[in-house]
């Protein structure tokens, strides 16, 4: 008799007998983002009535001190994480530096990078949030997780996933090898494999992008958005604008229904808003695993070296055509920002 009912739990440890090398790390480290993600979800579900019950700073009704969301998403990881021996260090970009590991707890061989709740101006207006998720393998030869650790290149990415907390919560995950998403029946508090093996749709239908900043993006944005809508070039058939503001709902949404979402580079931010290391690396590992592509309007995300932690960068992210489109507008007309960005890009130059 076989059964069809794939928890999380099952499918991560299936994966990992493909692996026979694989000692179960990796497979508990997962496992342990999925109970994080069961237990912010579990939170946000709460979210509205923090005005009634106490915000930040306050007691609620049971004399507990209640924390922001996203201070307590980031708590909940860290403290899932921190006794584990799984993980020598951690980043997230809630805090500035490294998040150190006591050494006798920090002996794993992952790095754990995250940003703990993405989207976070929607959380009071009832909108999905999410939280993404980057694990490397340790590279330095020390007992403690380094910033060599951390600072490698997307492509070197053991496993990447993100949650997101809409309609109804779900877990995005890959190991390199297809993506694979779980959703949470809340009655039984369990992931079940839902969206196996995610490849996204084509054609396209969807661009996702503030375009609020038309104002203060480059000719080479301004025309690539102008061909979305079917304008500029060939005039062919607009593609739907869908803008959530939440990047991980827009990136969700796109990886299922087919479409492109653009933080891009602009007058006020000329490297961009997104963070490489807690996000775009992330997304742009399991757009590739899922056939997309991931882009800062000059090249592959997972082939930049980054220089520094909270690093940021422009991000074009979803189906292929979509994105190398974008590259090709900037390539044509965005000559003077892609000279100031490139050394920045290929770290000859280092941020302030
Ligand atoms: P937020 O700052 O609310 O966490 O990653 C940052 C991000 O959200 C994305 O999720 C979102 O798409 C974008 O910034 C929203 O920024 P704008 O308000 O500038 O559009």
């Amino acid at each position: 008799m076989s059964s069809k009912i794939v928890t999380i739990e099952r499918h991560i440890l299936e994966k990992q007998r493909y692996f026979p090398q694989a000692t179960g790390e990796l497979t508990s480290l997962l496992y342990d983002m999925a109970l994080a993600g069961k237990m912010i979800a579990s939170e946000t579900r709460r979210a509205g009535l923090n005005d009634i019950l106490g915000k930040a700073g306050t007691t609620n009704i049971y004399g507990e001190q209640q924390q922001k969301l996203d201070m307590y998403a980031d708590s909940i990881i860290f403290k899932l994480n921190d006794h584990t021996n799984r993980v020598c260090a951690m980043a997230s970009e809630e805090h500035e530096d490294i998040l150190e590991i006591p050494t006798h707890y920090g002996k794993g061989n992952y790095v754990l990078l995250f940003d703990p709740l993405d989207g976070s101006t929607n959380i009071d207006v009832n909108v999905s949030v999410g939280t993404i998720f980057a694990i490397h393998r340790k590279i330095s030869t020390g007992e403690k997780g380094t910033m060599t650790d951390m600072l490698q290149r997307g492509k070197h990415l053991v496993a990447a996933g993100y949650m997101i907390y809409g309609s109804s919560t779900m877990m995005v995950y890959s190991t390199g090898n297809g993506v694979h998403g779980f959703t949470l029946d809340p009655n039984v508090g369990e992931f079940f494999l839902s969206h196996d093996d995610i490849r996204i749709p084509e054609p396209p239908k969807f661009y996702s992008c503030n375009q609020g900043y038309e104002k203060t993006w480059t000719h080479g944005v301004r025309r690539y958005t102008k061909w979305l809508q079917g304008i500029d070039g060939e005039g062919g058939e607009p593609y739907s604008a869908r803008y959530i503001g939440s990047m991980i709902a827009d990136f969700h949404r796109n990886l299922l229904e087919g479409g492109v979402y653009y933080y891009p580079h602009d007058a006020n931010k000329p490297n961009g808003k997104i963070r490489l290391l807690m996000e775009a690396q992330a997304l742009a590992f399991i757009a590739q695993h899922a056939g997309g592509y991931g882009s800062d309007g000059v090249g592959d995300i997972l082939d930049i070296q980054p220089h520094r932690l909270h690093q940021r960068c422009p991000l074009f992210i979803g189906n292929r055509s979509l994105v190398e489109q974008a590259e090709n507008f900037i390539r044509q007309h965005d000559q003077d920002w892609m000279a100031q960005y490139t050394p920045y890009r290929e770290h000859e130059v280092v941020e302030a």
